[in-house]
């Protein structure tokens, strides 16, 4: 029994506390749980950059409900990424195994990761790509036990308090041999969801290339809202996988704030779908970070609408926001009316040339490849986007995503098709070769020596890089050159995982309960030699996005 010093009064409020808390802790169901975010140091540098925010929001809603909580990212925690290692560690200490996959980029690999994990642990997988490969994962991977849809934050923490799976909404789970798969869930108000606890990090998220930190800048993401109103044709962001359209919904600018003082990174992401959706709301947002002496430099997503209001360009400038990621998409209205993108060629031109008048630096979203477009209007992009003075380009092939109303769209037009869901549009007269040739061209033309000159300037001017990150960067240059070097001389070496025995024994129709028991403890990760792109993939998949193609 343990008694305050100050009166035995208070001695007795201490003991049933004490009590109370001891009774809380005896309900709770799980002892130690890992959050495990399994993605590989060899994915792309974006990737890397940013925390696994989806899954630190699991951890959050999780923290209450256990007695113990562990987050590893694997990225970063290299001796976890053995599979026998890290078996070790969950089965000395773990009894709930919560995994995030996001996206089809490794898909294959950690699906190895997972069935090299210890069977015997109750495994509870979600995230956005989870979500979209449900009946797959219970197949492929016998030892997941349940699988959360959509966003998590309630489900899981039914599944801590112990409601009975048949009970939970946005719930897949295995029963007596079968997948049962619950109604969807409602999407949560997200206004009283806890945000992502930083205190569980084992490390700064910052850009590194092969082991080598080339900046002393580390990055944060934080998401102020959820969903976006617009409807462009192509765009699937505010859907969520299971064709769910996510209702805008804001979080309360207090809390943002509140997030915004626990973020030690000096960049941080507004990982929003469009920042400025709600006008009055990101005017208030950047008062209060101006009032709270909040000072970050903040990247953000959004439409060239918010050129239209200059009064909130200057706060933003001010609130220390530096650069903004805009959907251009197309330098043409045919192909801005066909993408539904609400835009004109004029607007886009009126638009920048009131953003180049702030301290921002401009990158523009294009696409490329779209229904009908040619060859020449496709080589415009590069001579538009140095006309209307952007300072960095990204181009996407049109991708069709699940749910996208751009699915029948293709398909109802003779001569274009798409190989996968999430793949890109090809055309009889633009496939793979020439759209990559085309790709090729409208890089060099937009990254020629002096837009590169433009681009550090203007990083410099508006302090996005500085004198110190390459005085920081002069002693690794060597080991720097030394591993980009080797890694060309090993023509891109992949790392990969034994397949898992598990699987070799189910066929998809078996009943996956019943290779649940198997030990299915194999052989560590390997580096094995492989063409440049993952031979492993999903079932008619295409090789995984490069970095030039990233949305963000
Ligand atoms: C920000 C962002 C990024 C950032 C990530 C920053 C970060 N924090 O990691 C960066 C720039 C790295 C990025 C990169 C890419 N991205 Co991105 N990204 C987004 C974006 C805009 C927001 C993600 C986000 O923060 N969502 C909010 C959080 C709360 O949601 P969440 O992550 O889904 O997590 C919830 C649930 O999934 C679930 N959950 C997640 N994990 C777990 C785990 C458990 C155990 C449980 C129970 C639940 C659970 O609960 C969470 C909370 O509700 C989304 C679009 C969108 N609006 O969602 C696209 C999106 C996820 N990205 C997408 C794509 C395609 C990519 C790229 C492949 C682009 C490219 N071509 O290179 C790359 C992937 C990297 C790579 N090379 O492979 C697609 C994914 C499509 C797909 N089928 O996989 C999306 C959906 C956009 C789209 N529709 O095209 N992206
Ligand atoms: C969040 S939006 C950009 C910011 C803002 N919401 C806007 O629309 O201006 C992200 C970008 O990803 C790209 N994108 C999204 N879905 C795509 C798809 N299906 N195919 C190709 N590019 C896509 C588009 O270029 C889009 O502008
Ligand atoms: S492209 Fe941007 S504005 Fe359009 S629907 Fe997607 S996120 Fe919203």
């Amino acid at each position: 029994m343990v008694y305050s010093n100050e009166s035995k009064t208070s001695g007795i409020i201490v003991v049933h506390l004490l009590d109370a808390v001891a009774y809380t802790q005896s309900m709770k169901k799980y002892r130690h749980a890992l959050a495990l975010n399994p993605y590989f140091g060899d994915a792309t540098a974006t990737m890397g950059i940013f925390p696994p925010t989806g899954l630190e929001y699991i951890a959050a809603s999780m923290k209450p409900l256990v007695e113990k909580l562990t987050f590893l990212d694997l990225r970063h925690e290299k001796a976890y990424q053995d599979p026998a290692t890290l078996s070790e560690f969950i089965h000395a200490e773990i009894d709930l195994l919560c995994i995030s996959i996001r996206w089809q980029t490794q898909f294959e690999i950690i699906c190895d990761l997972i069935c090299q994990l210890p069977a015997d642990v109750t495994t509870v997988v979600g995230g956005y790509k989870a979500t979209e490969e449900v009946e797959y994962l219970f197949e492929r991977c016998p030892n997941i036990d349940l699988i959360v849809r959509g966003e998590g934050e309630q489900v899981i923490q039914d599944i801590l308090r112990g409601i009975p799976y048949s009970e939970i909404r946005g719930l897949s789970y295995r029963e007596n041999g079968q997948i049962i798969h619950n109604e969807n869930q409602e999407l949560p108000a997200v206004a009283d969801l806890p945000y992502p606890d930083r205190s569980l990090r084992k490390c700064d998220y910052t850009v590194t290339q092969h082991g080598v930190r080339l900046t002393h800048h580390t990055f944060d993401t934080v998401l102020t809202t959820r969903g976006c109103p617009f409807k462009c044709k192509f765009c699937t962001f505010s859907l969520n996988p299971l064709g769910q359209k996510r209702s805008y919904t804001e979080r309360p600018v207090e809390s943002v704030i509140e997030e915004l003082k626990t973020v030690t990174a000096d960049i941080v992401l507004f990982s929003d779908d469009n920042f400025f959706t709600n006008i009055k709301r990101a005017e208030q947002l950047c008062d209060l970070i101006i009032a709270n002496g909040i000072k970050k430099t903040f990247i953000v997503q959004a439409r060239i609408d918010v050129a239209r209001h200059p009064k909130i360009l200057a706060k933003a400038e001010k609130a220390g926001f530096r650069l903004f990621l805009l959907g251009i998409e197309s330098p043409h209205d045919r192909i801005l009316d066909q993408l539904q993108k609400g835009i004109t060629q004029a607007q886009i031109r009126e638009s920048l040339a009131v953003l180049t008048q702030y301290k921002f630096f401009l990158h523009g979203y294009f696409i490329y490849g779209n229904i009908g477009e040619t060859e020449e209007e496709m080589l415009y992009i590069p001579k538009f986007a140095q006309e209307i003075k952007l300072d960095t380009i990204s181009f996407q092939k049109l991708r069709v995503e699940k749910f996208s109303p751009l699915e029948e769209v293709v398909e109802s037009t003779p001569g274009y098709y798409f190989n996968r869901i999430g793949g890109p549009v090809y055309s009889d007269r633009y496939g793979r070769n020439e759209l990559k040739r085309i790709r090729n061209r409208i890089r060099s033309e937009f990254y020629n020596f002096s837009q590169i000159m433009h681009i550090a300037r203007k990083a410099q001017r508006i302090g996005l890089a500085g004198g110190r990150d390459l005085l920081g960067l002069l002693p690794h240059l060597p080991l720097l050159l030394f591993r980009l070097a080797t890694r060309r001389k090993k023509k891109k070496r992949r790392v990969a995982v034994a397949p898992c025995t598990a699987r070799a024994a189910i066929s998809p129709n078996e009943a996956p309960v019943a290779a649940k028991k198997t030990d299915n403890a194999g052989p560590a990760i390997r580096v094995i030699d492989a063409p440049e792109q993952s031979t492993k993939r999903t079932p008619g998949s295409e090789p995984t996005s490069t970095i030039d193609e990233s949305h963000v």
